[in-house]
């Protein structure tokens, strides 16, 4: 399990936290970050100063490497952009855009940058620009995704450049980063199964939901506005689908979910929140601490991985 993104971020295993907006912030960064893997606060759309907040309330926490995700859509994503840099944190991961242009600054500050990618395309462009691994996502992430599915996109991305790729949507047990490795990737990135970590501060109505989804719970909202975001589906979901199927456009859409994501993670409204989770929700069925959701996927890959079974 000591693979070059070990090696890369002095990290014990191959397993980033995903960084989930409203979610990701210092006790679950810390608490995977202590556990061996790499903990990522999500900036989402939150404002610079409760970043740089987060980076240092995490600093007090752990002393072991921790990134932060910068959402390109974000209002406040150029000075959170500075704000990294400033702060030094260990890794910078970006997602929903594409972030070049702040590449020679991180990198003059010694930082790794691991941008996410959804496309062969971009995979391309972000590695000619000297990144130093990519995230590849399919479109089982929950959130805001991309068209290529993991099984698809992993091995494409491999193929296409020379640097280390960490496999993301879908995975959420030793099987899957297994099936990742298989595909050519070096480290997994963990999303939904950390929501219901011990260490992840949601509402527990969010935590309930994931561990009572199936999986034909997971549905993707926006898929005709362009803004396609996968969420477990519920009365705001149905309201949004048919609406958008009957013409409605982005911008009325967009008020009707204002704040949602807050209402899943603050309030766990379970009619009116956005409860962004990928589709293997279905197969989380446990709540376990940080350590122990590691461990658990880690010792069953290593098993398969060594001996097939
Ligand atoms: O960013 C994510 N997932 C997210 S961000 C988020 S916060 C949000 N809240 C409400 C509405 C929308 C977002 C929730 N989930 N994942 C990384 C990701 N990046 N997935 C897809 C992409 C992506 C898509 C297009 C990256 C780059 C890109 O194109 C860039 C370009 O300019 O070519």
């Amino acid at each position: 399990m000591n693979t070059n993104i070990c090696e890369m971020l002095n990290i014990k295993y191959p397993i980033f936290q995903g960084g989930m907006a409203w979610v990701a912030e210092h006790n679950l960064v810390s608490a995977v970050s202590n556990a061996g893997g790499l903990g990522i606060i999500a900036a989402g759309g939150a404002p610079v100063e409760y970043v740089r907040d987060e980076i240092r309330k995490t600093r007090e926490l752990t002393d072991k490497p921790f990134g932060v995700n910068i959402m390109m859509l974000s209002p406040s994503a150029e000075e959170i952009a500075y704000m990294v840099a400033e702060e030094r944190v260990n890794v910078v991961t970006t997602g929903a855009g594409n972030s070049e242009k702040y590449f020679e600054m991180w990198k003059k500050k010694g930082i790794k940058i691991i941008p996410v990618v959804a496309s062969v395309a971009l995979a391309k462009r972000v590695a000619k620009r000297g990144v130093d691994a990519v995230i590849a996502e399919g479109c089982e992430s929950g959130g805001h995704i991309g068209n290529a599915t993991t099984m698809t996109l992993v091995p494409q991305v491999v193929d296409a450049i020379d640097i280390p790729v960490i496999a993301a949507g879908g995975i959420g047990d030793g099987r899957g980063m297994a099936a990742a490795f298989m595909l050519g990737a070096t480290a997994i990135q963990v999303g939904t199964r950390f929501l219901v970590a011990d260490e992840c501060i949601i509402h527990d109505n969010y935590k309930e939901k994931v561990i009572n989804a199936k999986d034909i719970d997971s549905v993707v909202t926006g898929t005709t506005t362009g803004h396609p975001v996968r969420v477990l589906r519920n009365k705001m979901t149905k309201e949004y689908i048919r609406l958008e199927h009957n013409g409605v456009g982005y911008e009325e859409l967009e008020k009707m979910t204002l704040g949602s994501l807050r209402k899943a993670v603050i309030d766990g409204d379970r009619d009116n929140g956005s409860f962004m989770a990928g589709q293997i929700a279905g197969l989380i069925s446990k709540r376990q601490s940080c350590e122990q959701i590691i461990t658990e996927i880690v010792s069953e890959a290593d098993k398969l991985l060594t001996n097939g079974d």
